[in-house]
């Protein structure tokens, strides 16, 4: 039986702007999606004990703080530790077209940034983990 879709919507650092996160929580849950919302200001160690206690197989990461070079690699990382390797990890917020190759070397598979449809971001979803629901 294929797994349901679990997506952990987390807000890394010191970032106060959650319009985004909630938006793509609530869209994600609209198209059948289990989500869940760590809430604001978490550390990489909580997000990553959250996508492990939650048996999560999507992580969304939204950061408007400019902090992403320094906390996106500290949670793939901790993600490998935890033998985490298989799930799906992507972004959103304020990330500079620049800094994109960059985390998408480390394994963040999409970047979505201001003005995305939600329905790109489910799209995307489903598609990556060959889905259709
Ligand atoms: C509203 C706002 C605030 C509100 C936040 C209210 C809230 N509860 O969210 C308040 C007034 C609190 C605020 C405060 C600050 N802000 Co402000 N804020 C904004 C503003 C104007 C709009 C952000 C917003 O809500 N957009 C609407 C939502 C729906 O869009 P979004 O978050 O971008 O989300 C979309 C995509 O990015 C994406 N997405 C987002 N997250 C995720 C997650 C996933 C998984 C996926 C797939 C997609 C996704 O999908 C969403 C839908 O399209 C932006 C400017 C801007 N144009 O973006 C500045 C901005 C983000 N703020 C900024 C700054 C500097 C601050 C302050 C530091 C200002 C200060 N000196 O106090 C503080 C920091 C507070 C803190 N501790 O974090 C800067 C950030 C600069 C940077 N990172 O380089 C910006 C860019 C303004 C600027 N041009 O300088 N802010």
């Amino acid at each position: 039986m294929q797994k349901k879709i679990r997506v952990v919507v987390a807000k890394p650092g010191l970032d106060s702007h959650d319009r985004g996160a909630k938006i793509v929580a609530r869209a994600l849950r609209d198209a059948g999606m289990e989500v869940i919302y760590t809430g604001l200001r978490q550390t990489p160690e909580q997000i990553v004990e959250t996508v492990l206690q939650e048996d999560a197989n999507v992580l969304g990461l939204s950061i408007l703080s400019g902090a992403h070079l320094t906390l996106f690699p500290r949670i793939i990382n901790l993600m490998r530790q935890r033998d985490l390797v298989d799930v799906l990890v992507f972004a959103g917020g304020i990330i500079p077209e620049e800094d994109v190759p960059t985390l998408k070397n480390i394994g963040i598979k999409e970047i979505f940034g201001p003005g995305t449809p939600t329905e790109t971001v489910v799209t995307f979803i489903r598609e990556q983990l060959g889905k259709s629901r």
